[in-house]
């Protein structure tokens, strides 16, 4: 029986590691990394054939971080975040993956990821204090800890469209594309969504297409990203500043420093002064800066309806076809409430003669035929279709994974009705299991980075604390479970957000609990609790030395 969470040498009581992550990508690879100058010896399992999670699998054209390069990377090492120069102001996919690649190697972490093994059942002892976990291939590891770093967005997601198997022409969806990549040349293309996924890809895919019609359920709100070449002084400027900026970061809704919080409510401006600051927004381009615009965009139906009125204004003026832009004008959410979105030329794109754009909300797609997509008014010949559809998001991951405990827990009767944890970092019933950025944390509402950090390093003093103290077994009570779900309810409840049929409430997942998933008190608030929780000696945790025996 293991008494402590690490045995140092080669310990006899079943145990092949001291702690085994699920997934390599950012989130596993610093896991690695931080426990393993910890002492610990880990292990990170990995589906894919190669490290980097979802930015080894997006690979779809036009793919782009939507947080700034020098923002969305770690801060863990100085030299790491002085010496990896960004070539533009937003990272595309593969640049972010070679510095996903880079930092494997600069810290050796490779020799300690198992590729190609996706987990599919974890199964927590109560007897022995071991968390067995099996892959596909059958072959199984114990360790006393788990850590789930497996992804928000990670469980890609095909439309139910009667007739999906039959099409005879070539098939993709924008989170599993080839490595190899596409080449569209005078294809006749559809793409099915106008996430960020669709909206980043549609002005790429079109510049290759012979044709391209894009299938829209919900119209979205995009702003301008105004990508472009690393500034020389920006960059110089922003390094000289990292360590404070990383550090004031963790005092912000975002994660993110250098975004002035706004002062004052939208309808304390007068129309024309909102005007001028949604323009110098819309110029300045990025998400964070234009919500920044007013205290209240996300709280306040008449504020919000100020801020997505001026963006439709700006979609019916760059689009040309007054019916192409009425319909990409969203009308059924407010600005925000929705992951808002940063292109580069999408809305431009509608003006192209060989690019069209289908209303499927009005007459949905029947069917996929052989040869194409079939609406209730007309059918489309293709010879490709790019599904841009989506994930299940934020809980897919952990329930792809049978996850039990000997008690009789298991993962998916606490999740039945929507995601039930502790500060998002574990489940009530299911001891010693970690998750990074899990529900109920601000992780996808964040910069992912600081989040994975974040919980990483709350990760490793949970378990410096539990050596010290020779503990076992660190369990959350389903009472701090109870709460912290009823409170990350409250305040989402206080906003706009559960106004929107967005993938934070599961709407896009047919049959999925409607339950707004991330935490949106904004990261400052929830760094302050996970402090006071340690300080509080893990409150609402219960603890204990060996594991603990479970009869009847
Ligand atoms: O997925 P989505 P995504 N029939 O769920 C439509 C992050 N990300 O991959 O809205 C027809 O947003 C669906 O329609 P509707 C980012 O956080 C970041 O684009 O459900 N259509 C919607 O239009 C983002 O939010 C970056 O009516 C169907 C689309 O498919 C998240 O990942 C880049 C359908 C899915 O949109 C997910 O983005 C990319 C059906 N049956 C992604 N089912 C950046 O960093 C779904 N749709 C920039």
């Amino acid at each position: 029986m293991p008494d402590s969470v690490q045995g140092r040498h080669s310990p006899a009581d079943g145990r092949d590691f001291d702690v085994i992550i699920v997934g390599a990508g950012l989130a596993g690879l610093y896991a690695i990394h931080r426990l393993r100058g910890l002492g610990y010896r880990v292990r990170a399992y990995e589906a894919g054939n190669g490290v980097g999670g979802t930015w080894f699998w997006n690979r779809y054209p036009g793919c782009r971080c939507d947080v700034e390069s020098l923002e969305y990377s770690y801060s863990f090492d100085p030299d790491l975040q002085q010496e990896w120069q960004w070539p533009e102001r937003y990272g595309t996919q593969p640049e972010i993956l070679k510095y996903i690649e880079h930092v494997a190697e600069r810290f050796d972490l490779l020799r300690d990821v198992q590729l190609n093994t996706r987990i599919t059942t974890a199964r927590y002892d109560e007897a022995t204090g071991l968390w067995t976990l099996a892959a596909e291939s059958g072959e199984q590891v114990r360790a006393p800890v788990c850590i789930m770093a497996a992804g928000n967005l990670s469980t890609p997601r095909l439309p139910d469209i009667p007739g999906i198997d039959r099409f005879t022409g070539a098939t993709y969806h924008t989170g599993l594309w080839p490595r190899e990549g596409v080449d569209f040349t005078g294809l006749r293309v559809g793409v099915i969504g106008t996430g960020s996924s669709g909206v980043q890809s549609i002005p790429i895919i079109a510049r290759q297409a012979g044709e391209l019609t894009v299938f829209q359920r919900t119209a979205n709100f995009s702003l301008p990203a105004r990508n472009g070449p690393m500034n020389p002084e920006t960059e110089a400027r922003h390094k000289s500043e990292y360590v404070e900026r990383r550090v004031a970061a963790y005092d912000t809704a975002f994660g993110i420093a250098g975004y002035p919080p706004p002062r004052i409510e939208a309808l304390q401006a007068n129309a024309e002064e909102r005007r001028r600051q949604y323009e110098a927004k819309w110029r300045e381009g990025g998400s964070i800066s234009f919500l920044f615009s007013y205290t209240d965009l996300l709280t306040s139906d008449a504020a919000n309806g100020t801020a997505s009125d001026f963006v439709r204004g700006k979609i019916r003026e760059i689009v040309n076809d007054p019916q192409t832009a009425k319909l990409l004008c969203p009308d059924d959410h407010p600005i925000g409430t929705k992951r808002l979105i940063l292109d580069t030329g999408y809305y431009e794109t509608y003006n192209l003669p060989h690019v069209s754009l289908v209303d499927i909300r009005t007459h949905p797609i029947e069917e996929i035929t052989e040869t194409g997509v079939r609406t209730g008014k007309a059918e489309y010949p293709l010879d490709a279709i790019v599904f841009a559809t989506g994930f299940d998001a934020m809980t897919g991951a952990m329930r792809s994974i049978d996850i039990s405990s000997s008690s009789g827990v298991t993962l998916d009767e606490q999740w039945e009705h929507g995601p039930r944890t502790y500060l998002g970092l574990m489940v009530a019933g299911l001891p010693n299991m970690f998750m990074v950025t899990g529900p109920q944390s601000p992780g996808v509402k964040s910069q992912m980075i600081l989040s994975i950090e974040m919980h990483v390093d709350w990760i490793a003093g949970c378990l410096e604390h539990m050596r010290e103290k020779g503990l076992g077994r660190i369990e959350a009570t389903e009472q701090a479970q109870e709460e912290w779900v009823t409170h990350t309810r409250e305040v989402a409840e206080a906003t706009l957000y559960p106004k929107a049929n967005s993938w934070y409430m599961g709407a896009n997942v047919p049959g999925k609990p409607r339950v707004f998933m991330p935490y949106v008190a904004g990261v400052h608030a929830y760094k302050a609790k996970c402090d006071a929780v340690v300080a509080g000696g893990y409150e609402g945790f219960v603890t204990a030395r060996a594991p603990v025996t479970v009869t009847g």
